[in-house]
C-alpha cells in the first residue's frame, strides 16, 4: 500500500477522552472512530489488525479440531426463553421488536442458537464429539462502556461450543480448548495466564479466563510467578490425545492464579513470598464447562450406543477478538506509539522515502516495494512529500515492527537501512539483503 493512496487518519494531539494507552495510540494511529458510545468504526488500519487476529483464532481453533461456521446476530427471543435466560439476562441484553411485533435480540453470546442446530441434526452418539465455533459481533449493552475497544457495547468475539457424550469426554474439549488457547495467545506475542475463575451468566462451575497482565486491567488477580514462565513454545500439541491435553493443563493449573471472585487468601498465603503477586488483568478469554444446562433445558439429547437418549454435555470458549487489539498495545508500546508482534502487525514492514520526487529514491523505493510484494510481504510504502521528522513520527505511531529508510546518503554507498521498531537497531545494507532478510524474518512467523 501506498500511503499517499491510503486511509490513515493520524491525530497528532491525545485524544482528552482516552484514559488507558491502548485507547489513545488506536485512536491517534487512525484504527478506530467511535460512533457512540462502546460502539466503533474500524477504520482501515484497525481493520487490518482485527482481520489478522481473526485469521490467527482460526487457524488454531482448526488445528485444534473445531468446525468454523456462522451465526447471525440477530436472534429470537423464543429460544431464550426456553434457557430461562430471556429475562435473567437483565438490561445487559438489547432487545428489540421486528415489524411484527416479534420479539428479537441482538446476540450477546449463543449457546441457545447452538443448541438448537445441534438438536435440528444431530441425534446420534457416533457424531460426537463436536465442536463448533464462529467469529462475530456481539452486543452487550454494558452499564459503564469504556477504554475504547476493551470494554465496548458492539464487539468481535470468538465463541465455540463443544457437544461431548459424557463428562470424560467433555472434559477433553474443555482441556482442548484451554490448550488451544494458550498456543492462539502465544502467537499473537502476548502471555495470557490462565486463572479460576467465575462463570457468571453462561453457568457452570469449571471455568478459566486467560488474563494478560496489565496496570489498566480492570480484573484484580493473584497468582503464582511460576506461571509467568511457562511456555506452549514450540511443542507439537496432539489434540486427539486426552493425556497430552490433560498435562498441559495440569501444569498450567499447578501454580495458584485466580481472579479476585475466586481468591482464597489461606491458600495464596502457602506459596514462597518471594513467589506471590498480585496485579491487574485484562481477561482476553474465557472457557466453560456446564454440562447438561442448555441440552436438559432446550432437550439436545443424542442417542447412546445401548439406544437410550441422553442430553449431551457441553461448554462454551470465547475469545475477545476486539479487545486483544487493545490488549496488545497495552502490552507493546513505548513513549512513541504501538510496537506491533509480527505475526499480527497490519503491514510487515514500512518504507520511509526520505527524498521523494527524487529520481533514484524514488526509484529504489518502488523496488524494495515491489521486491516485498513479490514475497508475499505487505509493506506500507510512505510515498508523501512530507518532513523526515513526521514519516519517522508517523512510522513509530502506527508500530510497524521493521521500517526500511531510503536516502540519497546511503544511496551513494549502495546502502539502505533497515530498523527494528522494538530495539530501535538500524543497519545499513543493500536492497538484495533488506529483502532477504525481511523473506527470513516472516517466514519464521
Ligand atoms: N459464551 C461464552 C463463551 S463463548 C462467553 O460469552 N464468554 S465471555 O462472556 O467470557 O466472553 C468471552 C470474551 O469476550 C471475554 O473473555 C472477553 O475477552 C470478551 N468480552 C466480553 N465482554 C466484552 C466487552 N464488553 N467488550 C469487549 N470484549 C468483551
Amino acid at each position: 500500500m501506498r500511503l499517499s493512496k491510503y486511509f490513515l487518519p493520524v491525530l497528532k494531539e491525545n485524544p482528552s477522552e482516552a484514559q488507558i494507552v491502548s485507547h489513545r495510540l488506536m485512536l491517534r494511529a487512525g484504527m478506530i472512530k467511535q460512533s457512540s458510545a462502546g460502539i466503533y468504526s474500524w477504520l482501515p488500519l484497525g481493520f487490518k489488525v482485527l482481520r489478522k487476529l481473526e485469521e490467527l483464532v482460526h487457524e488454531e481453533q482448526i488445528s485444534a479440531g473445531h468446525i468454523p461456521m456462522l451465526m447471525p446476530t440477530i436472534q429470537s427471543a423464543d429460544l431464550w426463553r426456553e434457557s430461562g435466560r430471556y429475562e435473567a439476562y437483565g438490561h445487559e441484553m438489547l432487545r428489540v421488536k421486528d415489524r411484527h411485533k416479534r420479539e428479537m435480540l441482538y446476540g450477546p453470546t449463543n449457546e441457545e442458537l447452538i443448541t438448537d442446530i445441534f438438536r435440528t441434526h444431530v441425534g446420534s452418539y457416533k457424531d460426537l464429539p463436536m465442536t463448533l465455533y464462529h467469529i462475530q459481533w456481539k452486543f452487550r449493552d454494558e452499564i459503564r462502556p469504556r477504554f475504547g475497544v476493551m470494554r465496548g457495547r458492539e464487539f468481535f468475539m470468538k465463541d465455540g461450543y463443544n457437544f461431548d457424550i459424557d463428562f470424560e469426554s467433555a472434559l477433553h474439549s474443555y482441556n482442548r480448548h484451554f490448550v488451544s488457547y494458550l498456543r492462539t495467545y502465544e502467537r499473537m506475542g502476548l502471555q495470557a495466564l490462565p486463572m479460576r475463575a467465575e462463570s457468571g451468566p453462561i453457568g457452570g462451575e469449571n471455568t478459566h479466563e486467560f488474563l494478560v497482565l496489565a496496570e489498566t486491567g480492570e480484573s484484580e488477580v493473584f497468582y503464582d510467578s511460576a506461571i509467568a514462565d511457562l511456555r506452549i513454545a514450540d511443542r507439537k500439541v496432539d489434540y486427539k490425545n486426552w493425556d497430552d491435553c490433560a498435562m498441559i493443563l495440569k501444569e498450567w493449573t499447578t501454580p495458584y492464579a485466580r481472579t479476585v471472585e475466586t481468591h482464597d487468601e489461606a491458600l495464596f498465603s502457602q506459596i514462597p513470598e518471594e513467589r506471590q503477586r498480585k496485579s491487574r488483568g485484562i481477561e482476553v478469554g474465557q472457557i466453560f464447562y456446564f454440562g447438561t444446562k442448555y441440552s436438559e433445558a432446550m432437550d439436545a439429547k443424542v442417542v447412546t450406543e445401548s439406544g437410550e437418549g441422553v442430553p449431551v454435555h457441553m461448554g462454551s470458549h470465547g475469545i475477545g477478538v476486539s479487545r486483544l487489539v487493545g490488549a496488545i498495545i497495552e502490552a507493546s508500546h513505548d513513549e512513541n506509539g504501538i510496537i506491533w508482534p509480527e505475526s499480527v502487525t497490519p503491514f510487515h514492514c514500512g518504507i520511509v522515502n526520505l527524498k521523494q520526487g527524487d529520481e533514484e529514491t524514488d526509484s529504489v523505493c518502488d523496488t524494495l516495494y515491489r521486491g516485498l510484494r513479490v514475497l508475499g510481504l505487505d509493506p506500507l510504502y510512505d510515498d508523501r512529500y512530507e518532513r523526515a521528522g513526521g514519516k519517522f513520527a508517523t512510522m513509530d505511531l502506527i508500530g510497524l515492527p521493521w521500517r526500511l529508510t531510503v536516502g540519497p546518503r546511503g544511496l551513494k554507498n549502495g546502502v539502505v537501512e533497515l530498523t527494528s521498531r522494538s530495539t530501535g537497531v538500524s543497519e545499513e545494507m543493500p536492497v538484495e539483503s533488506a529483502l532477504q532478510r525481511l523473506a527470513e524474518i516472516y517466514l519464521k512467523v
